[in-house]
């Protein structure tokens, strides 16, 4: 019977509801009287935990005794969402944790939204990471995620006036449950200082680097569990503090502030996650944060193979190490310098195993996200790293004199060091020579770089180019996102497509069967019906269900252009205002995204928005035809319930700019259509859904070249347009900013000057698009079949698929079942 389960590991309901309320006593201490809905998310998150815990420890003693090769994803960010639900759905208990709960009187859903979400990452590329780890665990791929674990992730947003306002994110504030930390496994990592040569016990000349500073590295371990495996991998994230055995008192003696200022300044390293994504600032501090988790993740890697007295020559073969962009790129330089100076190895054996292990994503094209560190902070914070850069530079220069001969023009093309304008080290030029393999992270990204941003280093080294399309977990994205969906799915074809989403293809079947229709109509609905009721109880705009849902959630960016979004709101106000009793498809545009902090243009687009919907939400004449909403504070835990509720999804970003997006294949998989342009995954998305099912426009990433080099006048484009015109003139002259004609001027001359983002042009083109998706929407039974027929066709889309073409094509790894000890 059930009451034989233990309390630890059983999944039965009554187990459930015993071992919940045990840690409600012990681990909150608590009894149910006292307890608030925090302590009950305790309570159930410690139950969980317990669950995970027979797994993760099974996992790494079969890893530690099979001495796996392993992965290893060093990320500077990893956007993890809320951790509960996930993992319920991947330990399959979702439903006896829920009949558990609601037999004691509480409701689930509450309990998941206590959960404080890790925002330990910016956008696409941190969510990235987080769906890997995901797939990894579910393909039973040994795995370490390494990381920062920032005191304050991404900030959090609120919306002041129309304006976006920043608050800490303080995720820690009551506790993270799902953290383990391993003081005992603490590294040092200096900073600063100088190096000088010594002879070591063989006579031989080596290097020491002698640091200014020492901060100590303790890493915090999080399970990663698998989707109905037994496999729970580990995300390892590195806090920065003092060293004890600094003594900071003797140090600054008779100076006690000053020596617990210094204890402060090392804590410092990992307070707080940079909000900027895709515009690269020269920070100190961020540099010290992508060295110090670099070499703690580095150092651990070494200590690892030690335990498993495996000769550091193998290196390369017990670790695939992939770099998530540039972050983490000090890498390359950094495994030199522990093989060459720490454990005394030659240069040509270093850099071969170096070479072996790296491999480099890189997620953008855009010249202002190019990470590059002057050389005078460079070399007063890395100084032997500097000298090593210089050697690997020196040699691959004179292989790039072999192969070509003296061409200056190019080797200053691929130097480590750019020279143009001040030195400084290019971090993709290190990560390029350090790796065996360099990705793209979607086919038209991947044929762009060896055209332009990286077309050197293709001639040089054509064989390591490849493309791996992004994917995301359809566990979080569709499983725990919308339940309602999976179980129609589930109900038509079995589960199977959960772990192979290409099987979801079987419900194409279904796609033009009315009783399916319908049903796949009514959950649309209930979604719509939920977000209404968020817009409602966060905004206060009322909008319906029943009109159009056209979405657009990402950061805010010119290049994703929210404000081509916005001409479109301003065109369908004006036609209504123009024509009152016009029967146009009533839609609700809802729009949600941060802006960098110090990005202004980005900022003021977000005060267009609001500054447009309130006069379209209080006119009387728009009435349910048109609502324009901004929900505040986009996240990983506020998303989920957005996608599954999206009739039109917005992917418009101006071709060969977006290097894949990944929130256009949350949409798609959830029955939403797309208007998207050309740029990206967008490209792979039609190409599975058939270009019959998504709607097309704008110029391509020819068109966006060859207008540039023409010649391209924004300002003739407005001319000749009246809609347009009507619009932009409404944004200039006040009529959304209470007639402050100043408010969004730089704006409007941005976009009539140089409009870099050729909004002008692509401007009719989308409207013309957009009045096709109102038509079709009028057609219910072919805009469902077309909904259906997204979904279905889809499968290509999850991380599965494209951690299977890692594992191919970059770091060769196979599963490693686990098996729990009976
Ligand atoms: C250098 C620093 C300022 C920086 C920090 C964060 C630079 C870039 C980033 C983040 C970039 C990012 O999120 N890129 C996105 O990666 C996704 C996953 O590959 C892509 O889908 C998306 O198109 C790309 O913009």
């Amino acid at each position: 019977g059930m009451q034989c389960e233990d309390d630890r590991t059983g999944i039965g309901v009554e187990t459930l509801k015993r071992a919940f309320l045990d840690n409600l006593f012990y681990v909150q201490g608590k009894f149910p009287a006292l307890a608030t809905k925090h302590d009950y998310y305790m309570a159930l998150a410690y139950t969980v935990r317990d669950r995970l815990l027979q797994r993760w420890v099974n996992t790494a003693a079969i890893y530690t005794q099979e001495g796996s090769r392993t992965v290893a994803y060093l990320s500077a960010e990893f956007l993890m969402g809320p951790h509960l639900g996930n993992n319920l759905i991947n330990l399959g208990i979702y439903n006896q944790v829920q009949q558990a709960m609601t037999e004691l009187k509480l409701d689930l859903k509450e309990l998941l939204a206590k959960e404080e979400e890790p925002g330990l990452g910016n956008g696409g590329l941190g969510r990235l990471a987080a769906c890997y780890l995901d797939s990894l665990a579910s393909l039973e791929i040994p795995t370490l995620g390494y990381g920062i674990r920032y005191e304050f992730g991404i900030f959090d947003q609120i919306i002041r006036n129309g304006w976006q306002v920043e608050k800490t994110d303080k995720w820690l504030r009551y506790g993270n449950p799902w953290e383990i930390a391993r003081p005992e496994w603490a590294v040092s990592v200096k900073f600063g200082g100088r190096t000088e040569a010594h002879k070591n016990a063989q006579g031989r000349y080596q290097v020491r680097w002698v640091p200014h500073k020492v901060v100590l590295g303790i890493p915090y371990d999080t399970p990663i569990l698998g989707y109905k495996v037994n496999t729970a991998n580990t995300l390892r994230l590195w806090k920065a503090e003092a060293p004890e055995s600094f003594d900071f008192e003797a140090f600054n003696r008779g100076n006690y502030y000053g020596a617990v200022d210094q204890k402060v300044t090392s804590e410092n390293l990992t307070k707080v996650l940079y909000p900027n994504d895709e515009t690269y600032e020269g920070k100190q501090l961020r540099l010290e944060q992508q060295y110090f988790f670099v070499s703690c993740a580095l150092q651990d890697m070494l200590r690892i193979m030690l335990r498993q007295k495996l000769p550091l020559e193998q290196f390369h073969e017990k670790f695939a190490v992939q770099l998530n962009d540039t972050h983490p790129a000090i890498a390359v330089a950094e495994l030199m310098r522990l093989l060459l100076d720490e454990h005394e190895m030659d240069w040509e054996p270093a850099w071969e195993i170096t070479q072996k292990t790296f491999g480099y994503t890189n997620h953008t094209l855009l010249p202002e996200a190019l990470e590059k560190w002057s050389l005078k902070l460079f070399s007063s914070l890395l100084p032997r790293h500097l000298e090593i850069i210089y050697e690997i530079n020196w040699r691959f220069l004179e292989q790039v004199r072999h192969k070509f001969g003296t061409d200056e023009g190019r080797i200053g093309r691929l130097s480590l060091i750019d020279e143009n304008d001040g030195k400084f080290v290019r971090m993709a030029h290190l990560a390029c020579v350090g790796s065996h393999r360099i990705n793209g992270v979607a086919e038209l990204h991947s044929e762009l770089l060896k055209k332009t941003t990286l077309l050197d280093f293709y001639e040089f080294f054509p064989e390591k180019f490849t493309n791996v399309t992004n994917g995301v977990t359809p566990r979080r994205w569709i499983v725990l996102s919308n339940p309602k969906l999976a179980n129609l799915i589930t109900s038509c074809i079995g589960d199977s497509w959960i772990k192979h989403l290409e099987d979801v293809q079987q419900i194409e079947t279904f796609a033009q069967d009315p009783g399916f229709q319908k049903e796949w109509q009514q959950i649309k609905r209930e979604n719509k019906v939920n977000v209404a009721s968020i817009l409602l109880d966060r905004t206060g705009v009322k909008v319906d269900p029943d009109s159009l849902f056209d979405i657009q959630v990402k950061r805010i960016h010119q290049y994703k252009r929210q404000h081509l979004n916005i001409l479109h709101a301003i065109t369908l106000y004006n036609q209504i205002k123009q024509n009152p009793n016009l029967d146009i498809t009533p839609r609700t545009l809802i729009f949600a995204g941060k802006a960098a902090p110090g990005y202004y243009i980005a900022k003021l687009i977000i005060k267009l928005i609001d500054s447009v919907a309130d006069v379209v939400n209080k006119d009387p004449d728009i009435g349910d035809r048109l609502k324009v909403v901004f929900l505040p504070d986009y996240n990983v835990k506020n998303s989920q319930p957005i996608y599954p509720a999206a009739d039109l999804s917005e992917q418009i970003s101006t071709a060969g700019k977006e290097a894949s997006g990944t929130g256009n294949m949350k949409f798609a998989m959830n029955g939403a259509l797309t208007i998207g342009t050309l740029d990206g995954a967008n490209i792979e998305i039609r190409n599975a859904v058939g270009a019959e099912n998504f709607f097309l426009f704008g110029l391509t990433t020819e068109d966006v070249g060859a207008l540039r080099l023409t010649g391209y006048r924004p300002w003739e484009y407005y001319e000749a347009n009246p809609q347009l015109k009507q619009a932009i003139d409404q944004i200039a002259s006040g009529y959304f900013s209470h007639g402050d004609r100043r408010l969004f001027k730089p704006l409007v001359d941005l976009l009539l000057d140089k409009d870099p983002f050729m909004l002008m042009a692509d401007y009719q083109p989308y409207i013309d698009c957009q009045q096709q998706v109102s038509q079709t929407y009028r057609d219910r039974d072919r805009w469902l079949q077309m909904s259906i027929l997204n979904t279905a066709r889809m499968g290509k889309f999850s991380s599965d698929r494209a951690i299977r073409e890692y594992c191919q094509q970059i770091w060769k790894v196979k599963p490693v079942p686990v098996q729990l000890a009976a």
